[in-house]
């Protein structure tokens, strides 16, 4: 058991959607929590980071500061996708094995898996097959920090560990439609067809890929409690049980916003992955489970954006 009260606990990407998450999290573990704000550190220069982290001295580390978006964003930045989340990662994990920091957790994705994983996916599942095209970018830079996590570990006994969270949702998350997850375009594109009277929304694609979706409290939740119990080698899984199909999920998030109009399809954006659900039973036999199911998750998070907590960013940087 790891006891976060009265520990220096660095939340690396607290202004994203997963790092504020974890914030609001720790406000009950005691801890002191640490931010570094994008204008003091620059996650990408390793001198900076291990000058932060000399003066800082941190005991814990969650890295949840990332470089995210959806499939379109993935597909049309592989380059930044691939080097700054490469580089961050790099950065931030020798940096906390350089001055002692005795507990990091790397937050990672479900993309990490081959593109036709059964399901659901193990987590030995891992470099089994071929990934993703769209996304295989953002999936080599989060596996290159589960292997770092897993070398440092066995080369300098660090405490490192991984949580792969499937698809999130939640307050703070980015609603600009060309950058964006699925949720919270769905969710744009009702409201705004709502309010203007329109006959129907576009969504994305077939609507025929299932995707399974937690809640960003929920993945912060999972978070500490691997951050408190877990010392092992192997990634966990931080999933929900259960997925549905894009065009199940648009009819939900139509209900919940209460848009009644058409759906129509535009079939020259892609699809991905036809299905990434994620085996939930590792973390389900250490005594974790979520608790926001999907609808009650997707009102709070429709009310989130009405009352304005949400960004609408180019798939930018949580750092
Ligand atoms: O959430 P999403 O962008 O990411 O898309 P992935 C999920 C599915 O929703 C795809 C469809 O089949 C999309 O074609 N979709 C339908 C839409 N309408 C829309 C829309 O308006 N916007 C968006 N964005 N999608 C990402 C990866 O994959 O998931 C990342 O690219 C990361 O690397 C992330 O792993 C969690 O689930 O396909």
């Amino acid at each position: 058991m790891y006891d976060l009260a009265g520990k220096r606990v660095w939340v690396a990407g607290h202004r994203g959607m997963v790092g504020s998450a974890i914030v609001r999290r720790l406000a009950s573990e005691g801890c002191e929590v640490l931010t570094a704000e994008r204008g003091e550190l620059d996650l990408r220069r390793q001198d900076s980071v291990e000058a932060w982290m000399e003066e800082k001295h941190p005991d814990a580390v969650f890295l949840a500061a990332a470089k995210v978006g959806g499939i379109l964003a993935n597909d049309t930045y592989p380059a930044d996708f691939l080097y700054e989340n490469l580089i961050l990662e790099a950065n931030v994990i020798h940096a906390a094995y350089r001055s002692g920091v005795e507990k990091l957790l790397f937050l990672g994705s479900s993309c990490i898996y081959p593109k036709f994983a059964a399901q659901p996916i193990t987590e030995d599942a891992l470099l089994t097959g071929a990934l993703e095209p769209t996304n295989e970018w953002y999936a080599i830079a989060k596996i290159a920090g589960i292997k770092l996590c897993q070398a440092y570990r066995r080369q300098h006994g660090c405490d490192f560990i991984s949580a792969m969270p499937t698809n999130l949702y939640g307050p703070g998350d980015n609603f600009d439609l060309n950058t964006s997850h699925v949720m919270p375009a769905l969710i744009r594109k009702a409201h705004d067809a709502k309010q203007s009277g329109a006959g129907a929304i576009t969504i994305w694609g077939t609507g025929t890929p299932r995707r399974e979706f937690l809640h960003v409290d929920d993945c912060a939740d999972a978070c500490v409690f691997l951050m408190k119990s877990y010392s092992q080698e192997s990634h966990v899984n931080v999933g929900f049980g259960e997925d549905l199909t894009i065009l199940e999920l648009t009819r939900l998030v139509c209900d919940v916003v209460g848009f009644g109009g058409g759906i129509e399809h535009d079939l020259s954006k892609p699809d991905g992955t036809p299905r990434k659900l994620m085996s939930a039973e590792r973390l389900r036999s250490m005594g974790w489970a979520p608790r926001i199911r999907l609808a009650q998750g997707i009102a709070e998070a429709y009310q989130a954006f009405q009352d304005g907590q949400f960004v609408d960013r180019k798939a930018e940087t949580h750092a």
